[in-house]
């Protein structure tokens, strides 16, 4: 049987150098709203072919036609709406810097409107730059007269204070949130497709957890408590963000100079994103992280820790869900019991909202918010 994707493709052949509706392939093939839009996603990401959604305000609907296909006047050639397009962007973004390599990723992966190539985007900028709208801010290439973009260049729109990076919150949109979410769950996932579709997101490994993961999770435990997906449909997305979060991790060059925090749940929790996030988060900034990562009784980390040659400086408990709270308090006694302050812990997780600081007296320090957990990692840093 044909899959989704070869009856597209064959639609395509069969029309080319025209545009095509995609409402006109799903009804002619009589496939589901969802199964189309992977579908034309993947083919787009795998660069088979070219979307453009049209008429935003006026309710939209989204043309495709056949990659390198000729079509009549694709928007691509029209030269100032390119360098309107790009200038938004930097008034969108107007108190930062950004970089060539963030614009080909932003309009490079663009869905909502057709993509610009690299060599489209340097002449948008270089005409930007010319008309004094926009100022590099770091020294360009001239090479025989020609300007050379590197990816790491920066620019931004003229005469705007620019704030620093890492100050700056990546918003996240609710209908994206939406958009990953079918995506993840879809029997035609593909990895890298996805790493492709949220790099727009990933600024650093905090903005990654705190603008997509977070509010990810949170949309996906709504989705399951309203039944909208099914327990495992959300086992599938776990794994999947799971294997994401890993895979970043093996690519932090940790230096492990600042000394070794142990990450661990309370007694009978199951929720261990928390901790790969932890991992992900401490590690960039410079410790060495032993993950525990599976349930495990108090008394087994307990005797771990005893063991391990370099003793830890910081225990990290989590705790997601508010019934564990008794065992939270107990698991706090046993460790300082054993440790007196030779280590330091921390404890975290959804599970202490609404919860009173006073009842954790062997803590340390206690994350509750995320303004707790920016303070926190701050410190650390
Ligand atoms: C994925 C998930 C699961 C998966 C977990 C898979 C996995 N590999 O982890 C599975 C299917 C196993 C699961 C099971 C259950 N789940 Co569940 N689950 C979720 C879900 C959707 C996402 C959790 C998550 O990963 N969030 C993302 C992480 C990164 O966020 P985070 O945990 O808040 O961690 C961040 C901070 O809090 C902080 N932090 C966390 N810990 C610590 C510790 C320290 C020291 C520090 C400094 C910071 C810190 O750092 C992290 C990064 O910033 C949530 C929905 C939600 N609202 O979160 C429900 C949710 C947590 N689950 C819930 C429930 C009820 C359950 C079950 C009881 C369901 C059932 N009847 O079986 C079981 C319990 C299993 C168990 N014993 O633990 C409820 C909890 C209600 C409550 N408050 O008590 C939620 C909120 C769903 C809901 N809307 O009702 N679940």
């Amino acid at each position: 049987m044909e899959s989704s994707k070869d009856l597209i493709i064959k639609h395509l052949k069969a029309n080319r150098g025209k545009e095509i509706p995609v409402s006109e392939i799903s009804e002619r093939y009589n496939l589901k709203p969802n199964t189309i839009s992977n579908a034309i996603k993947e083919l787009n990401y795998k660069e088979e072919i070219v979307i453009e959604r049209r008429q935003l305000r006026r309710g939209r609907y989204t043309v495709i036609w056949l990659r390198g296909d000729s079509i009549q006047h694709p928007y691509i050639h029209e030269t100032e709406k390119i360098d309107l397009r790009v200038l938004n962007y930097f008034r969108e973004n107007e108190n930062r810097e950004i970089s060539f390599r963030e614009l080909i990723q932003f309009f490079g992966n663009n869905i909502v409107e057709s993509r610009l190539t690299e060599s489209a985007m340097k002449k948008a900028l270089e005409g930007l730059i010319r008309k004094k709208k926009i100022d590099p801010r770091t020294k360009l290439d001239f090479e025989n007269d020609q300007l050379t973009i590197n990816p790491s260049d920066k620019f931004s729109i003229k005469g705007v204070k620019i704030v620093p990076e890492t100050q700056i919150e990546i918003p996240c949109d609710a209908a994206q949130i939406h958009e990953l979410i079918g995506y993840l769950k879809s029997t035609e996932f593909d990895y890298t497709t996805f790493v492709k579709m949220i790099t727009q997101f990933i600024k650093n490994n905090q903005t990654f957890v705190t603008c997509l993961i977070i509010p990810l999770m949170i949309e996906v435990g709504e989705l399951w408590t309203q039944t909208k997906i099914t327990i495992a449909e959300e086992h599938v997305i776990s794994n999947r963000i799971e294997k994401l979060i890993i895979d970043r991790i093996t690519h932090v060059s940790s230096p492990n100079r600042k000394g070794t925090i142990i990450l661990t749940l309370v007694e009978g929790e199951q929720h261990v994103i928390s901790l790969l996030c932890l991992e992900l988060i401490f590690s960039d900034i410079g410790y060495h992280i032993i993950n525990i990562d599976r349930p495990l009784p108090v008394r087994s980390v307990i005797q771990y820790i005893k063991e391990i040659g370099e003793k830890p400086l910081w225990l990290f408990v989590s705790i997601t869900l508010r019934s564990y709270i008794g065992t939270l308090q107990h698991n706090l006694e046993s460790i300082r019991n054993t440790f007196d302050d030779k280590i330091k812990i921390a404890i975290g997780g959804q599970g202490l909202i609404e919860k009173n600081r006073n009842e954790f007296p062997e803590a340390d320090v206690i994350v509750i918010n995320e303004q707790d957990f920016q303070n926190f990692v701050e410190f650390m840093s």
